[in-house]
């Protein structure tokens, strides 16, 4: 069961940097947000669920794939060699079965549930020469279709059901290559099998056994819903040391529709939720304003702009694909590497009710543009010269060093996560916007934002919703003690308050919620 959180201090000092203690909100909000660990080691993700994510009122964290991977050496150690799985032994570069059964542990004791991002589709690349060149040590055979430590033989793989001449899907146009080949060259699982429905139900539930609370599925558009459904109709409830009696896993399904393709993220929503690609690609555009674009557009932002339906959708800005230039979105993808914009971009999405929203939690790497093309886009994670990941490093204000970016610890897109949970449920009103990109909203009588995209200053008395008093703005600070880091805004007895913001201001957003409300 979840343990309730009372408001607890943040001994790193999150504050203004200045090692100020930070004092969480007691927790009278709805943890909502997932964050996604990229990469991250068991131990360092449970130290984060106990010091972090906990008293920050997360809901829970996407782990990388914990299976068992090829060891690719070129390039070397790319972080995509963990989508190549060659057993379901758990132990990978983010540590071992009992590191991982601790983490597990430890953070569904603080309340931060664990989502593990499951690779079911395929094994690994069929061109993979012969060996034990694997995480674990384990013998495999791709290119005759062997992985004994599953077990798994050539019989299990979809080779009999692809008819393109490289064995490749070679069109998104054909539902049965796009199920029924090979994904960039992986071998791909026959799901309409026995066996293999069995041994995939059979990893996902150790991993449920563990304590694990659900599942981000990798390539679900790659798998026939129907056998999706008849592995997921095997998977056990949640444990109950935990969880409720009789709680199901908490399934969300990768699939990339940005529309022009037969296969759509609908034909899984009876499964669960799917990931809504649109999401950060229509709001990137929206934000870097092009063709015309503006924030006002997104009045209707939702189900009657194209997303969508909201209780099916996971929501997120950029994803460890395309933040990278391996998933959808292309150059509208707003990431790290633009922070003014991209915070903007989560602050915006975890102020607006749509979807369950994930925030990405990455490791820079050595960009390098070419054409528009990074040429490292394969770079690992922060890593020791043995190839081992580096472990997080937290500084005294805070943020994370030895190249960790950690977004989630940045303090804006960490109040934002606090305004969610306050706001959770609540529907969005009073919405306000000059034409242009400055806009605002408020859910129900607990929250308001105000953001100004737009070159010239916003200065204006608006109708919040909120119940008179003075409060803190979360985006410039936060409530600290009996006053204000940042800057207060004085809401009146009839809700309204008034909100300057300088486009030149180092974060042109302003946001309040009753959590921030200096007492009278
Ligand atoms: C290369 C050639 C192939 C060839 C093959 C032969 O490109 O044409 O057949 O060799 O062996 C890596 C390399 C890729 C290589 C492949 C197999 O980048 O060049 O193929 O390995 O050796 C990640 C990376 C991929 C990576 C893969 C496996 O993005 O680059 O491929 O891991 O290591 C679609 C899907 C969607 C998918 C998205 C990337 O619908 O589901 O593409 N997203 C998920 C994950 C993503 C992961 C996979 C799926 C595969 O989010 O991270 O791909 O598990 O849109
Ligand atoms: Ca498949």
């Amino acid at each position: 069961m979840k343990k309730v959180r009372a408001g607890s201090v943040l001994a790193v000092g999150l504050g203004l940097g200045l090692g100020l203690a930070y004092t969480f909100p007691p927790s009278t909000r709805r943890p909502s947000t997932i964050v996604h660990l990229f990469e991250w080691r068991w131990s360092d993700v449970a130290q984060e669920c106990e010091r972090y994510l906990a008293p920050g009122g997360f809901d829970g964290v996407q782990i990388s794939p914990p299976t068992e991977n090829i060891v690719v050496t070129s390039p070397p150690r790319p972080w995509w060699e963990r989508y190549q799985p060659v057993s379901y032994d758990l132990c990978s570069r983010s540590g071992t079965e009992q590191e991982l059964r601790d983490m597990i542990c430890r953070c569904n004791n603080v309340g931060v549930k664990i989502y593990a991002d499951v690779v079911i589709n395929h094994m690994c690349s069929a061109g993979a020469a012969a060996g034990s060149r694997s995480t674990c040590g384990s013998y495999f055979n791709a290119g005759a279709g062997e992985f004994p430590s599953v077990p798994y033989s050539a019989c299990h793989f979809n080779d009999d059901k692809c008819f393109t001449r490289s064995g490749n899907i070679e069109s998104y146009q054909d539902i049965h290559q796009v199920r029924n080949c090979r994904l960039v060259g992986l071998r791909d699982l026959a799901h309409d099998q026995e066996h293999v429905r069995g041994r995939v139900a059979g990893y996902m539930n150790k991993l449920l056994d563990m304590g694990v609370a659900g599942f981000r599925v990798d390539a679900s558009k790659h798998m026939w819903p129907e056998d999706l459904k008849a592995i997921y109709s095997r998977l056990h409830n949640l444990n109950t040391t935990w969880f409720p009696e009789g709680s199901r896993p908490f399934i969300y399904q990768e699939v990339i529709d940005l529309g022009g393709e037969p296969i759509k993220g609908s034909e899984y929503f009876g499964l669960g939720l799917v990931t809504e690609f649109k999401y950060g690609a229509k709001l990137g555009s929206v934000i870097r304003k092009l063709g015309g674009q503006k924030l006002s557009d997104l009045k209707s932002w939702g189900e009657d702009c194209g997303l969508m339906p909201s209780e099916k959708a996971l929501a997120f800005i950029d994803n460890h694909d395309n933040q990278r230039g391996h998933g959808a979105g292309g150059d509208a993808i707003i990431t790290f590497w633009e922070p003014r914009m991209y915070q903007m971009a989560v602050a915006f999405m975890l102020a607006h009710p749509y979807g369950r929203a994930r925030v990405m939690s990455s490791y820079r790497w050595d960009r390098r543009l070419v054409k528009g093309k990074d040429e490292n886009d394969w770079m690992g994670p922060p890593s020791l010269p043995d190839g081992s990941t580096k472990p997080v490093s937290i500084r005294s204000d805070g943020s994370c060093g030895d190249g960790w970016v950690c977004e989630h610890r940045w303090p804006p897109i960490r109040n934002m996560v606090v305004f969610r949970g306050v706001t959770a449920g609540e529907p969005l009103c009073n919405w306000w916007d000059n034409g242009g990109s400055q806009i605002a909203f408020g859910r129900g009588g607990r929250g308001f934002i105000v953001i100004n995209n737009d070159d010239c200053l916003l200065d204006v008395s608006l109708q919040t919703g909120l119940p008179g008093g003075t409060y803190c703005d979360i985006i410039s600070g936060q409530r600290e003690g009996g006053g204000c880091s940042g800057k207060r805004v004085v809401v009146d007895d009839d809700g309204k308050a008034h909100f300057t913001i300088h486009p030149s201001d180092l974060l042109p957003i302003m946001a309040i919620h009753t959590d921030a409300k200096l007492p009278k």
